[in-house]
């Protein structure tokens, strides 16, 4: 599930980086390039329409979490993201039975890695324990395991973290302890490319963003299949590639 980039998108929030003109025709451009990519490796991509009044609404990660059993509608850490849950919950509904993260609870989905049954969740500005306690009662009997960790220098758990595989997490240690999630194998991105271990695995493939040549080496030599997307203008709003996509199994949908 994808969203159509909103005209007002330079009107982002931004925590880490300094604002700079966002051109949206480029953004457009690369945001459907990554769609046919995913539709390339199989993916049936469901378009919503854009939300010219919400600037952030491209970046669909955030607004749920999507599981097998549930999917959950989180409550945005940002204000002015919360108006993008909505249509999200509209557009899930035919899927999965849903659940909500309620007030004071604050929650990104850019903060919420699955891999397999252990769910971590970056407390971050956008994310917090209150969160992470009404998560923990949505799962409790679906075996999942929630655990909070603590990430420091970027907007989520999910900029310093993501998998590429079953038991292989892709990881700027800078950003996050890997002794907090146990259990796993680590790749670490290139130290010159910080913002390079959000990337997308769908199947047999990794998608990184082009931007980040080296890791996307690093990966290919430890026999990942890979291929790079350039993403510089979403990147402008601190958007990266996890961010633009829900990916979830959809059965009750034809391929
Ligand atoms: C925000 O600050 O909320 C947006 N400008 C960027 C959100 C990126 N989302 C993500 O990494 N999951």
């Amino acid at each position: 599930m994808t969203r159509g980039v909103s005209p007002a998108i330079g009107h982002c929030e931004l925590t880490h980086l300094e604002r700079e003109p966002i051109d949206v025709e480029v953004t457009r451009a690369q945001h459907g390039t990554y769609e046919r990519v995913l539709r390339d490796l199989g993916c049936q991509v469901e378009h919503l329409a854009e939300e010219p009044d919400l600037p952030d609404s491209v970046f669909v990660e955030d607004i749920a979490v999507v599981l097998d059993e549930v999917a959950i509608i989180t409550r945005p850490g940002a204000e002015s993201r919360r108006g993008e849950r909505s249509s999200i919950q509209r557009a899930l509904e035919p899927h999965r039975r849903l659940e909500h993260i309620r007030a004071p609870g604050i929650l990104d989905g850019g903060d919420v890695l699955v891999v397999q049954k252990d769910i971590y969740v970056g407390l971050s500005t956008r994310s917090d324990d209150e969160a992470v306690r009404q998560l923990k009662l949505i799962v409790a009997d679906l075996g999942y395991t929630v655990t909070g960790v603590e990430v420091r220098g970027c907007l989520h758990l999910k900029s310093a973290v993501t998998a590429v595989s079953e038991d292989t997490l892709l990881i700027n240690p800078d950003w996050i302890d890997a002794a907090d999630l146990p259990g796993h194998a680590f790749i670490q991105v290139d130290p010159t490319e910080r913002s390079a271990a959000n990337v997308v695995w769908v199947g047999d493939t990794v998608l990184f963003a082009a931007d980040f040549p080296r890791t996307g080496e690093r990966l290919s030599d430890a026999g990942f299949r890979t291929l790079p997307v350039d993403a510089s203008e979403l990147a402008k709003a601190e958007g990266a590639l996890t961010c633009c996509s829900l990916i979830f199994e959809a059965p009750d949908r034809n391929a």
